[in-house]
């Protein structure tokens, strides 16, 4: 047999670099680095720790290869292996029984971080007729992109162009260990060059350390520090009064909304120098053109979430650092078939959105909301990601599975997640699917959550499909390539997955394409882009044009912003529509999940009650996947709870200690480090567990021990989106003697 070498690409992380394997027998047998696709970056690659794992996880041995049934008691590990027949007509079947019997809305979802395209899932939902998609949507990404589209009219994305930005933010992110790729490189770059960089973040970060200005914030107060730097941009006239005139609307109401927020007041509140929000607003203000970045600092905050991000906005815009070079720049939306239209949205029926639960819950986060904002968007002829968007709500979709309340949801699909690890709750969230109909799991490896399901499908990973990653169709942007082989023993792409389901529900018509590349194909056709020359070259990019505001619309006069008033609403016209307000108002920092008692139990044993942030991204894991691979296992070998050198003196604590955290929710163990964050915080890993046990069995692969989601509420805190807290609650430490299993 000869060797051929194809083209295919890694997606160990979302920057999915290009990789030649050599295929020999359907099998690769090697892989190396193209550079003549993108992306390529060969300092990438040589500071990348996974892409090795294509090939070692490949055919590793834990990997699932069949479709597996529950033989005996849910999480007992006995399995009996099925055909892929067998599996898809008895889901399907026991899926129109419940259907039959519940209303289709009784069947839920469950998806996680970027890891797949989600629309085949969603396609088959739309179509059975669920509306309940339970996404960690809300607090991953959504905020950000719905108050960017309510105050813009699309999201905003930093261009960060070397020597013309002139001052850059990044605010609760680290791309140093959350995205290891050309982003952090330019961030790098950026920190080299004179232009100032300022990191607001809690820890001193590895982008903090070579920032100009670091703010450590006080977590949850960032809403606060926001409005203290427009009060500041404002009072010292840093506002760009031409643009402002030009395009904003509620200037003057912002003005005086943020006239208390004096830097003395916001110090205190934020636990920052004075003198150096001063100086963060001067540099922003001052600055020609000032980018700004956030992530999931400011996205897993509850009640603060959508103030911050407003805040934020009024920030860009009230400086008009809005789509000019340099700064923060409207994307466009997709030339391809879009997201929206992928997903078959308008399938779902109205009576079948009304039951989405979410409804009336969150007005801006359901149906309603979107349908809503969609009509603003699709002015300016874009439309943001429908399912994700309208994603259901954790607390009632466990409710609806725990007391059947407002009706039972008693089947769930899990799709590339792995929710007993990542989903807030994590006892609610076990009690509630161990009592389902039906629980079925679609993933790579034995996870604790596929441990208690009653089928468990294997996914076909990257190089054995192909990839087109479209950040949810919110940029004019996609980039992938080909699969180099077919997958392996019984694996199957999602798609095939999904499209098999649908076909035995009646979905006829709905899955033209045969196969996922053949639906990938036909997506970007509409883009004029042919597949194969798409997997030639690796991308299919249009960059953003600036200015986009002052382009003629149909009636030839500037389009503006595709907002109720046509300009960006520093006070919005559109929240108050819904309950929520014209102005950014912080809420109370913290979500407080410790009572009394437990804190008074917790100090009487020489414990401390602290304010606690969680899952802050450290390579080489990714939430709770590649504690497979040894050689990582052996470089980070335990799960760490993080406080500052002063604090771990003041607590009588010693790195390398064990420590248990606690709230009411539960308690989790981990080794205790010191490292540079604000005093009296702690910050505590999250993911961990330990696949290498053998599966099932009381203790699920381990991930009762060390699971900093035992401690976390799924009860959201912020009323329009619905967004629970990962970061700003509080909890109680205390050293233990017990040895860790990770020991
Ligand atoms: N406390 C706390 N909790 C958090 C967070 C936090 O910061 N703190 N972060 C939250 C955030 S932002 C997110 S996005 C979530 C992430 O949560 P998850 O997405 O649930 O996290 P992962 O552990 O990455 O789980 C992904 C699973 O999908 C499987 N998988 C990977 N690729 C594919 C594929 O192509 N197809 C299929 N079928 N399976 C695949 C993997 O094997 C793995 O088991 O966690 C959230 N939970
Ligand atoms: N290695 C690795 N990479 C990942 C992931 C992973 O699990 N592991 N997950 C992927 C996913 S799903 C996502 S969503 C992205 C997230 O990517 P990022 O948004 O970059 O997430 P983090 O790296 O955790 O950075 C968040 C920062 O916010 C800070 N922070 C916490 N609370 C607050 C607060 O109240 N205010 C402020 N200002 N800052 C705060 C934390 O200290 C942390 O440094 O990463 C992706 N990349
Ligand atoms: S893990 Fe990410 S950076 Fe590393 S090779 Fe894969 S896609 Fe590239
Ligand atoms: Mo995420």
């Amino acid at each position: 047999m000869t060797a051929e070498v194809k083209p295919t690409n890694c997606h160990y992380c979302g920057y999915c670099c290009a990789f030649l394997a050599t295929v020999e027998d359907g099998r690769v047998t090697d892989l190396a680095p193209d550079p003549s696709r993108y992306p390529y970056d060969e300092r990438i690659l040589a500071g990348c720790r996974r892409w090795r794992m294509n090939l070692d996880a490949l055919d590793g041995p834990d990997r699932v290869n069949y479709p597996l049934r529950r033989a005996g008691e849910r999480g007992g590990n006995e399995w009996e292996r099925v055909s892929w027949d067998e599996a898809l007509d008895d889901i399907a079947a026991r899926l129109r029984a419940l259907a039959d019997e519940h209303g289709p809305e009784t069947l839920a979802s469950a998806i996680g971080g970027p890891h797949a395209s989600f629309w085949p899932l969603h396609r088959f939902m739309n179509l059975f007729g669920s509306p309940n998609n339970m996404g960690i949507g809300q607090i991953c990404w959504n905020p950000r992109i719905w108050m960017d589209a309510l105050t813009f009219g699309w999201t905003v994305e930093a261009d960060i162009v070397p020597g013309v930005t002139e001052c850059l933010f990044i605010w609760g992110t680290n791309p140093a260990q959350s995205d290891n790729s050309a982003f952090w490189r330019s961030i790098l770059a950026f920190a080299r060059s004179d232009a100032p960089l300022v990191v607001v973040d809690p820890r001193r970060t590895q982008a903090a350390a070579v920032a100009d200005l670091w703010l450590p914030v006080r977590p949850g107060t960032d809403c606060t520090l926001a409005l203290g730097l427009l009060h500041v941009i404002i009072e010292e006239g840093l506002a760009d009064r031409a643009f402002v005139d030009a395009w904003c609307h509620g200037f003057d109401e912002l003005a005086a909304h943020v006239r208390p927020y004096t830097p003395a007041h916001v110090a205190a509140v934020c636990g920052l120098p004075e003198d150096d929000i001063v100086r963060a607003a001067r540099l922003f203000g001052r600055a020609g053109a000032a980018a700004l970045v956030s992530g999931r600092g400011v996205d897993q905050v509850g009640a603060n979430v959508a103030p911050t991000h407003r805040a934020i906005c009024c920030l860009r815009a009230v400086t008009g650092n809005v789509d000019k070079p340099g700064s923060c720049v409207l994307a466009e939306g997709p030339d391809f078939v879009s997201e929206m239209e992928l997903e078959m949205s308008d399938a779902l029926a109205p009576e079948r959105r009304a039951r989405c639960l979410n409804t009336p819950f969150t007005p801006l986060q359901c149906y309603e909301g979107y349908d809503r904002a969609r009509k603003l968007t699709e002015k300016l002829g874009r439309t943001l990601p429908e399912r994700y968007l309208t994603s259901a709500l954790p607390h009632l979709v466990l409710r609806a599975m725990e007391e059947g309340e407002p009706y039972p949801v008693r089947a769930l699909i899990v799709n590339a997640t792995n929710p007993l690890l990542t989903y807030a709750d994590t006892h609610r969230v076990f009690d509630a699917l161990m009592g389902l109909d039906l629980l079925v799991v679609l993933d790579y490896y034995m996870t604790p959550t596929a441990m208690i399901a009653d089928y468990v499908l294997p996914a076909a990973g990257a190089i054995e499909r192909p990839v087109l990653q479209v950040h949810g169709g919110v940029a004019n942007m996609g980039y992938g390539g080909p699969a180099a082989v077919e997958p392996y023993y019984e694996r199957r792409c999602d798609y095939d997955v999904f499209r098999g389901l649908g076909l035995r529900l009646g979905q006829v018509d709905a899955w033209p394409e045969e196969t996922l590349a053949d639906a990938f194909a036909a997506q970007l056709a509409r883009a004029g882009m042919d597949w194969d020359a798409f997997c030639q070259l690796g991308i299919y990019w249009q960059p953003p044009a600036y200015a986009k505001h002052d382009l003629p619309g149909p009636d030839g006069k500037p389009q503006g912003f595709a907002t109720t008033t046509g300009k960006i609403e520093l006070a919005s016209e559109f929240l108050p529509t819904l309950g929520g307000p014209r102005l950014p108002e912080p809420a109370a920092p913290a979500t407080p999940l410790c009572s009394p008692g437990l804190v008074e139990d917790a100090e009487r044993a020489g414990g401390a009650h602290l304010p606690m942030i969680t899952g802050s991204r450290k390579q080489p894991y990714n939430a709770s996947m590649y504690f497979n691979n040894p050689a990582f296992r052996q470089k980070s070998p335990h799960p760490v709870a993080e406080v500052s050198e002063a604090t771990a003196e003041r607590l009588g604590l010693e790195p390398g200690d064990r420590v248990e955290i606690a709230t009411d929710k539960g308690s989790a163990r981990f080794i205790l480090e010191t490292a540079p964050l604000r005093d009296d915080l702690v910050n505590v890993d999250y993911g961990w567990w330990h696949p290498e046990w053998e599966p099932g069995g009381p203790d699920l692969g381990g991930m009762w021990e060390s699971n900093v989601n035992c401690l976390t509420s799924c009860e959201p805190g912020e009323p329009l989106i619905g967004t629970w807290s990962y970061n700003a609650i509080d909890c109680v430490i205390r050293r233990i003697d017990e040895p860790l299993s990770w020991e």
